[in-house]
């Protein structure tokens, strides 16, 4: 098998492991080539710091992408992450136009919102731009939160019950041709992971629910994800696989207590995520 190669269009925050340095060496990891477009370098992430730097790379996007056009420079997938301006998806949009061949597939994980709220520095019409970014995907990785703003549908805090995963997951799959891995759902206090609609039926896969929150497990999913379906994984298995590695990273982590903030240590259960692949 060739090696894939997958573009990844996430900002860089340069502390605080989520986007680009969470996906970047994940996906290496996993033996995938993985070009970068940087759409902002932060000095961290947004959530839980105050006074962070922000630079704009919005101007480079469509120059990266043509400039890779012209070298003939083609993906088997592109993999977008966090956003940092409406601006920036129908930019992506364009730039995924110059770098796709007939069989490059799209995996937007449309980063923007957690537990009911959108992160700081982006306008309520956010959601409905990243929508359009959604339809024309392949796979859309949101949590309920982004689902459910994109949806324009009430949001609720969990356990959830089947009922209101479905009707959330029969409207993603109205919304988009693509197909649908939603995170974030429990349906009790043992369990959390994330349904996945196939195009055709709903699974569920679930870990063990490990009673806090690390910043960036979204981006440690969503790029696991990723490596695993480059590796020939079902969406199905792929999704079990992300929710595994994703459970053993915070668990690991848990036990250590660092700060929220400060993310997963991923980097340590990376030999497990290369079995599990
Ligand atoms: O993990 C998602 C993410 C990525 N990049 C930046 C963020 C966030 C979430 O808050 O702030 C800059």
């Amino acid at each position: 098998m060739s090696q894939k190669r997958v573009a990844a269009i996430h900002d860089i925050s340069c502390f605080g492991k989520c986007s680009l340095t969470v996906a970047l060496p994940i996906l290496s990891a996993a033996g995938i080539e993985t070009p970068v477009i940087p759409t902002a370098v932060l000095s961290t992430h947004t959530g839980g710091f105050s006074g962070y730097t922000f630079r704009d790379l919005t101007d480079d996007i469509m120059p990266v992408a043509k400039h890779w056009k012209k070298e003939g420079i083609t993906v088997d997938a592109v993999y977008s992450g966090y956003l940092g301006s409406k601006e920036q998806i129908g930019l992506v949009m364009d730039a995924v136009r110059e770098i796709k061949n007939d069989d490059t597939i799209m995996i937007v994980d449309p980063v923007m919102a957690d537990n009911g709220k959108l992160y700081g520095g982006f306008a309520p019409d956010f959601p409905t731009e990243m929508r359009k970014l959604c339809e024309t995907a392949d796979i859309i990785t949101p949590n309920i939160t982004e689902a459910t703003f994109m949806l324009g549908v009430p949001y609720r805090d969990g356990p959830y019950d089947e009922e209101y995963i479905n009707d959330i997951i029969s409207g993603l799959a109205k919304m988009t041709s693509g197909k649908v891995v939603l995170t974030g759902v429990f349906f009790d206090d043992e369990r959390i992971g994330a349904a996945c609609f196939d195009g055709k039926e709903t699974s569920y896969a679930f870990s063990e629910r490990i009673p806090t929150s690390y910043h960036g497990t979204g981006d440690v999913f969503s790029s696991t994800l990723v490596s695993a379906i480059m590796n020939g994984k079902s969406l199905k298995q792929a999704t079990q696989i992300a929710v595994d590695f994703t459970y053993s990273c915070i668990k690991r982590t848990f036990y250590n207590h660092p700060e929220m903030k400060y993310g997963v240590n991923f980097e340590a259960e990376l030999p497990y995520l290369l079995k599990m692949l």
